[in-house]
This record gives structure tokens, C-alpha cells and sequence, in this order.
């Protein structure tokens, strides 16, 4: 790929700070677009043909496959995660990386990325889309999030939209304080309500969105609406490494024969899987930063659990728990 990196300009790099969010316009175009469109849809005729695990059931219809008065699991699909595995991977998707403006934009934010998972989403056909707000870390986790260092990207979640898609919700700003009392109330009463300052961001194919995955999100559509978008994490390379998967997958991921068959300048990317310092928790280093800042813990705080549904209320309605990167890749 002709590559000539296009870093983000110093306005786009404060406005993803503050916001938590920025949409890159058009950075996917032409004959580029039309091979990531095609592949993409490939892999959504397979998830659906069966025989692939990692499928989304549209959130509250999980646990409701096969039941009566319900579409068929077909019907009610809206993704699949980690499309690098052997069989399913095509260097196309992921080669999407290596657009210049996204590479670019990347490389400004995380210094050093590497990559931390690969799904592709969709809006379901028979059901209407409707994930509830979260944050992709547990909510006990609220306490540190004001106490992220200031300019500094620990990670960068990415849609990057192959058909128009109009599905996500975010408040920006909110990726890096607690929630307020009017959020909290307002999610405990209704995980799906308006909240304050909420904005639904509409993408046209070819446009990525960046995401800080801390911020209050969510994604809702209705059934059959246009969606095929690329979702993708990466991670700054200071941040230790949870390791995710079995060893087997993690072995594919990081070998020559995956890393091989990349474009050249995101081939680092996945090497530093395997040169990353490893942590057994994915999220110590967030309360070793806080602590650092001057966080004191209330008495009685305890570290979460990887699960960002653990130990909340969300937990007692885990069939409606989406698949977040934070429960599939590293859970
Ligand atoms: O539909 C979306 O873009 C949001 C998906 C999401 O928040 C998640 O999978 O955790
Ligand atoms: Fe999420």
C-alpha cells in the first residue's frame, strides 16, 4: 500500500482528548472500500451459515434463541468477534489499518499501538438493536477514570463504517470522570433513557470513528437498517498485556503465517503481542495511575474483575450483557 502517514492535525489531537471521540471523514474510499465492503459481507454470509463461534445475538435475545415467537438466531445476529481466527481471516479487513489517514491518526494517538481485537458489526435483520449504556470496564471502575493522565491514550477503540450506520450513541467527555448523579440515576432507572449531552453519530461508508471505550455508550438501530462496520481495538504498547483467547488462537495471531500476510507497516502491530510487558489483570495499571495521582480508595474498595458486568447491577441481567471487547478478547 502506498503509504504516507497523515498524523492527526493538534485540533483533531485535543478534540479526541476532551470528547473521548472524533470521526475521521472518508477515509476509506474507492476500490479500497468495495474490497472491504465485499470481504466484509462474506464473513457476515458465513457467521450466518453456522459453524463459527463468536456470533452477537441481538442484546436481550440471547438467552431466548430457539424459543417460540422469536425470529430465527439467523435473523437476530448483529456481529462477530475476532475475525483473525484461522479460517474466517481475511488480511483485507485488517490491511484497513493501513490506510494512510487511520495509520496515521493511530500512530498520533497511541505512539505505539498494537492491536487488541478485530469484529465486524451489523444490525440484525429480525429484531430491532437496542445496547444499553455501559462503559466497556466494569462500573466499579467508575472512581479512576478522572484520574486518566492528561494527553496520554491508553487505548483506541475504532468503527470504521463500510455502509452508512447511524447506530452509535456516546456522551462525549464522559471517558474521563465518574458518572454523574443525574447518569447514574437515569441508567439505574432505564439503561436505554436519554441521557444529557448524548449525541448519535452518523457515519457515511469509508468514515471511522475513534472511540475512548470508557465513555458512556451505547448502539441501537432498527432491525434491517444499514450497518457493516469494522470494530476494532488497539492498545498503546506501555499498557501491560493481558493475554486473551487460548494459546493456541494467540499463537496464530503473533506467528509468521497471520503476521506475514499483513501490509508491512502494521505487521509491528501484532508483534508487539508478543513483546508487550504481560499482566495477569487488564486493568491494574488504570489503579496504579490513579493511586499515583492521589486517588485514595474508599474503605471497603475493592479491585473489579475483568467482567465488565461483575459485581454491578448489570450483572443480574447478564442476557442482555453485550459481547464488549473487554468480555470476548480478554475475559
Ligand atoms: O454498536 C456499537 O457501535 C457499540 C458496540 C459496543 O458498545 C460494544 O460492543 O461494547
Ligand atoms: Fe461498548
Amino acid at each position: 500500500m502506498d503509504h504516507t502517514a497523515s498524523p492527526l492535525s493538534p485540533a483533531e489531537f485535543a478534540a479526541f482528548h476532551r470528547d473521548g471521540v472524533l470521526v475521521l471523514r472518508g477515509s476509506l474510499a474507492g476500490e479500497r472500500l468495495d474490497h472491504l465492503r465485499s470481504s466484509a459481507m462474506e464473513i457476515r454470509r458465513q457467521a450466518e451459515a453456522g459453524g463459527w463461534g463468536g456470533v452477537r445475538i441481538a442484546p436481550g435475545f440471547e438467552e431466548r434463541v430457539g424459543a417460540a415467537g422469536v425470529p430465527p438466531w439467523t435473523e437476530m445476529t448483529w456481529g462477530i468477534g475476532e475475525i483473525t481466527r484461522p479460517g474466517l481471516h481475511d488480511p483485507t479487513l485488517i490491511n484497513a489499518l493501513a490506510e494512510p489517514r487511520l495509520h496515521g491518526a493511530l500512530t498520533s494517538l497511541l505512539a505505539e499501538p498494537r492491536a487488541w481485537g478485530q469484529k465486524i458489526l451489523w444490525a440484525p435483520r429480525g429484531v430491532d438493536y437496542d445496547l444499553f449504556w455501559h462503559r466497556d470496564i466494569n462500573t466499579e471502575f467508575d472512581p479512576v477514570m478522572p484520574y486518566k493522565p492528561a494527553g496520554i491514550q491508553d487505548h483506541i477503540q475504532l468503527n470504521a463504517a463500510l455502509e452508512k450506520d447511524s447506530a452509535f450513541i456516546v456522551v462525549p467527555g464522559s471517558h474521563r470522570r465518574r458518572m454523574t448523579a443525574v447518569e447514574r440515576a437515569t441508567i439505574d432507572a432505564d439503561r436505554h433513557a436519554k441521557l444529557p449531552g448524548e449525541i448519535r453519530i452518523e457515519l457515511e461508508p469509508g468514515d471511522v470513528l475513534l472511540m475512548d471505550a470508557h465513555a458512556l455508550h451505547r448502539g441501537s438501530l432498527p432491525a434491517g437498517h444499514p450497518r457493516l462496520t469494522l470494530h476494532f481495538s488497539l492498545q498503546a504498547q506501555w499498557v501491560p498485556l493481558k493475554p486473551w483467547g487460548d494459546a493456541q488462537s494467540f499463537a496464530w495471531l503473533t506467528g509468521a503465517g497471520f503476521i506475514d500476510g499483513l501490509d508491512p507497516t502494521i505487521r509491528e502491530w501484532y508483534r508487539r503481542l508478543t513483546t508487550a510487558n504481560k499482566d495477569t489483570h487488564q486493568y491494574t495499571y488504570l489503579v496504579e495511575q490513579a493511586r499515583r495521582a492521589g486517588w485514595t480508595p474508599d474503605p471497603g474498595w475493592r479491585m473489579p474483575g475483568t467482567d465488565p458486568y461483575q459485581g454491578s447491577k448489570k450483572k443480574r441481567d447478564a442476557s442482555a450483557a453485550p459481547t464488549s471487547p473487554a468480555i470476548t478478547n480478554h475475559g
